[in-house]
């Protein structure tokens, strides 16, 4: 086998985000452009020579072309192996649980996540490490370092290999593997939920279900766990097809995007659990007949009822959410009397405390959950999480979260997202925010009286690492908050986030809409920041 040399120069621009590098797929064609972030996490990494990799993505455009870029640069740095899913495709949870499960060094994931796909749209890559989480912020550090000053790269002077048909090929002295996709992530799921309970109270019609795998590529997973697995019709997974662009849909599992499914929740006779995931089948949405459960709902829900499925016997060990994730997941951790973490936003920042054992549970109110069985947040672990906790249970789902908010109280909650705006605005709204906080401690607006006003800094209690600057955080005396942040995952100008917090313990006050019990919240959070008169958007673009 021929490895050829190439020469190249950098790009400035391959700083990874809040989850890897994401672009603008005509960014990412540009010669040598992807080359050389890969050649760059194998120059960070000397230890992926000899090791096993893990490969595959969400099957967005470019996924294919990608993977055989990567199976050629593996091959010229002495990868001894790759495992890589059937035509390229595997969930950003599978991923991370074939890491784990052949003990691989690490795995390339391609994925914009729930970014749309397309010639003109997004296209991305992460690295995950060995213990199958995103590498931590020292790794991805050390990779743009290298590609500022990358001067060539290696590959295999080889056609392309067919990553089509299962089994295992030569490719020079390194070994392909392709393996199907959902396999081994189907038999995790097996031990960890009782599927045979779900099944029964599918067949006797105590329990229905739909999801939307938004033509991403959850759809093969979804049809052999659900369909193929537990019985339910074929027809109970919508656009199930992975597709390159996914439909010209949007594979984000909210409200605004999964709109098919959320109508369907809404009709009469609605099935007893809607669900959607996304792009890399990481996210989860749950709905009920009638109902929506908040991610952060749906968190603290599982971590008072976790005990009660067959993984998770033994208890929690601990849970953990991300900052701007609401406290609802607290009051549980401390009615169980385990210890709740605070993180920034980021589903790396979960990997210490998961390695080291401090946590079983984790979530983010970006429709991410999942627990210590991979190192990624995972849709459908969540989606039969909830189908096993309903068949425990024997209740809707919304009457599991309104006892839950009885026994807890109800954190009213929402994000409002201001997307694309300019990010020289994006920035002067947080030097705004960031110029008024010494000020505004002892400051009240009606009930809200300032006790803690701060730009969050996590101290990772596992290594000791300090990660600033993770967020405006306003909370005042009666627990309510206001945070602000610019999100780390876009690819064009700035999105800025308001997470939004109110609790109310009081159950004759948890029937309210929530956009309305967060009014006071909402105007002063513009008072402050003035998002909407310096973005000139009159109402944000996404709401959930
Ligand atoms: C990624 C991260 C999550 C994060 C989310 C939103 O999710 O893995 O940890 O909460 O982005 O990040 P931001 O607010 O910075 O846009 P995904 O599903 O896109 O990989």
């Amino acid at each position: 086998m021929h490895i050829d040399t190439i020469s190249t120069a950098p790009f400035t621009d391959q700083k990874p985000g809040t989850s890897g590098l994401r672009k603008k797929v005509r960014v990412i064609v540009q010669p040598h452009y992807l080359e050389n972030f890969v050649e760059s996490v194998f120059d960070a990494l000397p230890s992926l020579t000899g090791s096993t990799l893990v490969l595959g993505g969400d099957g967005r455009y470019f996924n294919r072309q990608a993977a055989q870029i990567i199976i050629k640069m593996a091959a010229a740095h002495g990868v001894a192996k790759v495992l890589i899913g059937q035509g390229a495709l595997l969930s950003t949870p599978a991923a991370s649980c074939l890491i784990r499960k052949y003990k691989a060094e690490g795995g390339f994931i391609l994925s914009a996540s729930h970014n749309p796909g397309g010639p003109d749209e997004d296209f991305g890559i992460k690295f995950n490490a060995s213990n199958g989480g995103p590498a931590s912020e020292q790794i991805t550090n050390e990779i743009y370092q290298r590609s500022l000053s990358i001067s060539e790269y290696q590959i295999a002077a080889i056609e392309d290999v067919d990553i089509d048909s299962l089994g295992t090929r030569a490719v020079g002295p390194m070994t392909l593997e392709v393996i199907d996709p959902v396999t081994d992530y189907a038999e995790l799921m097996e031990e960890l939920f009782d599927l045979d309970l779900i099944a029964q109270a599918l067949k006797e019609d105590r329990l229905s279900i739909v999801f939307d795998a938004m033509h991403a590529i959850t759809g093969p997973y979804a049809h052999r766990l659900l369909s193929g697995r537990l019985g339910a019709p074929v027809s109970a997974v919508m656009n199930a097809i992975p597709l390159e662009d996914f439909g010209g849909g949007h594979p984000d599992p909210n409200l605004v995007h999964a709109h098919a499914l959320a109508e369907r929740m809404y009709q009469p006779g609605a099935p007893t659990l809607g669900a959607a995931s996304d792009g890399d089948g990481d996210r989860n949405m749950i709905m009920g007949d009638h109902f929506f459960v908040t991610p952060s709902d749906s968190l603290a829900v599982l971590a008072a009822n976790l005990h009660h499925l067959k993984g998770y016997r033994a208890g929690l060990k601990g849970v953990a959410r991300s900052m701007p994730t609401s406290q609802a997941v607290d009051r549980v951790a401390k009615r169980l009397g385990i210890d709740a973490y605070e993180t920034p936003t980021g589903w790396k920042f979960f990997g210490n405390l998961l390695d080291a054992g401090k946590i079983t549970l984790c979530g983010e109110e970006s429709f991410g959950t999942g627990s210590d069985h991979v190192r990624e947040k995972d849709g459908l672990w969540a989606v039969l999480a909830w189908l096993n906790l309903i068949a425990v249970r024997q209740q809707s789902v919304a009457d599991i979260v309104r006892e839950h908010w009885k026994i807890f109280g109800r954190d009213y909650y929402s994000r409002h997202d201001y997307e694309g705006m300019p990010s020289a605005i994006g920035d002067s709204i947080m030097s705004l925010l960031r110029g008024q906080l010494s000020d505004l401690v002892g400051q009240q607006w009606g009930d809200n009286k300032v006790a803690i006003a701060d730009d969050f800094s996590y101290h990772d209690p596992v290594d000791g690492s300090i990660s600033p600057h993770q967020g405006v955080r306003i909370i005042f005396t009666n627990g309510s908050r206001i945070v602000f942040r610019l999100s780390g995952t876009g690819t064009e100008g700035a999105t800025l986030r308001i997470y939004l917090e109110r609790f109310e313990p009081d159950a004759k006050e948890h029937g309210h809409d929530p956009q309305k019990a967060l009014a006071d919240l909402i105007e002063l959070a513009e008072q402050l920041g003035e998002v909407r008169a310096r973005s000139n958007m009159k109402v944000p673009t996404v709401i959930t």
